[in-house]
């Protein structure tokens, strides 16, 4: 442990013995000790310092590469309309891609500083481990097994969704039952086809898995009827459903079969970067609990008086600093970028091809899932 983080650790252990739980400024957080902890000293306490030293344990130096590379690289999808798309122009769109622009956002104070790079469900995780991409957004859900094993840490989830199936409108199938003895189109590499088998399995609904390697090859296995249904993700069924030929002659059954939490991913072993990605999702969040979107910051910034939407602002403290960032962070987020209901309703909103009700995804406030913690 060299002496300068030595003397940081032990100013932070007087610092927290002097301030209580719940009042007064929280110090900075200490990275974990490598060995016991020193003994507390009597020297007086002396204020936590503005900017946590980021070359302690803990910290991977995934932000000192993207700053270098002077670019973000995001493992994204290309196949899944409102989520991650790229059309024949090249330009990329959906939700999960607007989470990279707002990543560079934060960083660079720069949406357009980021590298899109489309990685299948299999590819994916790979990708992440070997350092190809910074963050991986696109469409993952949230397990155990990819948590641990796979080496990676999910931060918030961006979209709370769940599996379902769809069948041809003629077919008159309804439910699962109905699917008895059928085929049923998959994706290989996700928790879909794990899915698939448990919930049948455990249903006693025989069937025979017809699987692909992306999305389009097996959605157009569907398409030309070589499948009586295809499951994936419900969100990729209306965005795959808005780019079939014939989108009003399918439907999506009444029946969801998992959780699916989907949301960004990092490599274990950054703290830092970790904390970065995370923010960002909260800072989407809570400018639109604060009411704060694109259009708006600038005056804004002019006439917010609440403590806490100050601080955000980076009129007052210096939350950004904390992260490794400018002060002017989530400013930069949402005004490059949009609050989260603004980018929800950009690539999944009512005027969109591939709208999906908001649902679960909506503001805690209004009765969703939604839920930033406190910007102090
Ligand atoms: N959320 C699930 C499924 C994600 C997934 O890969 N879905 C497919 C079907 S919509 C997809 O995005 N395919 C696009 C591709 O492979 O390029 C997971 O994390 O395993």
């Amino acid at each position: 442990m060299n002496k300068k983080y030595f003397a940081l650790l032990a100013l932070v252990i007087v610092a927290s013995m002097v301030l209580s739980a719940c009042g007064g400024a929280a110090p900075t957080a200490a990275p974990p000790a490598e060995t016991s902890a020193p003994e507390p000293t009597t020297a007086p306490a002396a204020p936590a310092p503005a900017q946590v030293e980021f070359t302690a344990p803990g910290y991977g130096g995934t932000l000192t590469t993207v700053k270098e590379r002077g670019m973000l690289i995001c493992g994204v999808n290309s196949q899944v309309p409102g989520f991650g798309y790229v059309d024949a122009a090249g330009a990329f769109s959906g939700l999960d891609v607007d989470y990279c622009r707002a990543v560079a956002a934060a960083i660079f104070g720069d949406p357009e500083k980021v590298e899109f790079r489309p990685v299948t469900a299999s590819e994916r995780f790979t990708a992440l481990q070997s350092g190809e991409i910074d963050i991986l957004s696109r469409n993952t859900t949230w397990s155990l097994q990819r948590d641990t094993e796979l080496n990676g840490n999910f931060v918030h989830t961006t979209y709370y969704d769940g599996q379902g199936m769809m069948v041809p409108k003629d077919s008159g199938i309804t439910d699962l039952a109905g699917l008895d003895g059928g085929t049923i189109c998959v994706q290989t590499g996700t928790t879909t086809e794990l899915n698939l088998a448990d919930v049948f399995a455990a249903q006693g609904i025989a069937y025979t898995p017809a699987v692909f390697d992306n999305a389009d090859n097996t959605f157009a296995a569907y398409a030309e009827g070589r499948c009586d249904a295809v499951t994936t993700d419900k969100s990729g069924l209306v965005a795959r459903r808005a780019v079939l030929p014939d989108p009003e002659n399918h439907v999506i059954l009444d029946v969801t079969i998992s959780k699916e939490p989907l949301g960004p991913m990092v490599r274990h072993g950054d703290d830092q970067w970790f904390d970065i990605a995370q923010w960002t999702v909260f800072a989407m969040i809570s400018g639109e609990e604060f009411g704060l979107t694109s259009a708006n910051i600038d005056s804004m910034m002019s006439t917010a008086t609440a403590p806490e939407v100050r601080r955000f602002l980076g009129l007052e403290g210096d939350l950004g600093l904390k992260l490794g960032l400018e002060n002017n962070w989530a400013y930069n987020v949402i005004k490059l970028v949009g609050n989260y209901g603004e980018v929800y309703d950009r690539n999944l909103g009512p005027d969109t091809p591939t709208y999906i009700p908001r649902g679960l995804n909506k503001l805690y406030l209004d009765g969703g899932l939604l839920y930033a913690p406190p910007f102090r």
